[in-house]
């Protein structure tokens, strides 16, 4: 993961990778020479910054809201004589305070720009190769999960759109156009379950897949379903948010 967070979670990035950002210096591979991109560099790290603070202050506004509504809420001094529709908010309001005094971010569904929706779910497939354990990391780190394939309607709509992804001219049969996705039989070999907990529908397997024994326990989408591989293979990755 350590490897890729500069790859994708630089300045550009920075308000979607991990929690609360703070906006450093750009890499020192954009230390441009020409004067329109330095300037253009500079006006973009000013907005980040801006944009940084004004997200901070949004933070501590809404922590002192939460504060404000649970200072509101008496309850006695026998919880037992409390109602329990004031319990259960207080309770409610204690944790996200406990959640945003800890420095998390507010609990928000973050989904980058040029998703595919599909049935409510959105998906993005991201083509620069990397290892399953990484596509994993990655996909958390973006707010997501690698996606998890559970019915033929969703294999059906998800081919469409990685096949519209590719260059028209792109060789549709080659491994390095099929994305990662959120399956593995690592920890028990035959045993193929999602990232989400369910089990796998053997139905959505391609023909004659799973293949690969003990030796391919990660799972990709082929052009047919989905398909075993060794999980250190350098592979595109699918990316889902529900
Ligand atoms: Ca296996």
């Amino acid at each position: 993961m350590k490897l890729h967070r500069p790859l994708y979670c630089g300045v550009l990035l920075a308000a979607l990778c991990g929690p609360r950002p703070t906006p450093g210096p750009a890499p020192a591979d954009w230390a441009f020479e020409s004067k329109v991109a330095r300037d253009a560099l500079a006006d973009f790290e000013q907005t980040m910054q801006k944009l940084q603070r004004e997200i901070d202050d949004a933070h501590d506004d809404l922590l002192a809201g939460l504060r404000k509504a649970r200072k509101r809420i008496k309850l006695p001094a026998d919880p037992n004589e409390a109602k329990v529709k004031d319990l259960r908010e207080a309770e409610r309001l204690e944790a996200a305070i406990a959640h945003l005094e800890a420095g998390d971010p507010a609990p928000f569904k973050r989904v980058p720009r040029d998703v595919y929706s599909h049935r409510g779910n959105q998906y993005k497939l991201y083509p620069d190769p990397m290892t399953w354990d990484q596509a994993r990391a990655f996909c958390e780190s973006v707010g997501g999960r690698l996606a998890c394939i559970e019915t033929k309607d969703e294999f059906k709509a998800l081919r469409e759109y990685l096949d519209a992804e590719l260059p028209a001219d792109a060789d549709r049969n080659v491994p390095e156009t099929f994305p990662w996705i959120g399956a593995s039989d690592a920890e028990s070999e035959g045993v193929w379950t999602w990232i989400n907990g369910a089990s796998v529908d053997g139905k959505l397997f391609s023909p004659g897949k799973p293949e690969g024994g003990e030796q391919q326990n990660h799972a990709f989408l082929d052009t047919r379903g989905i398909d075993d591989h060794t999980g250190t293979a350098l592979l595109p990755l699918l990316c889902e948010w529900d």
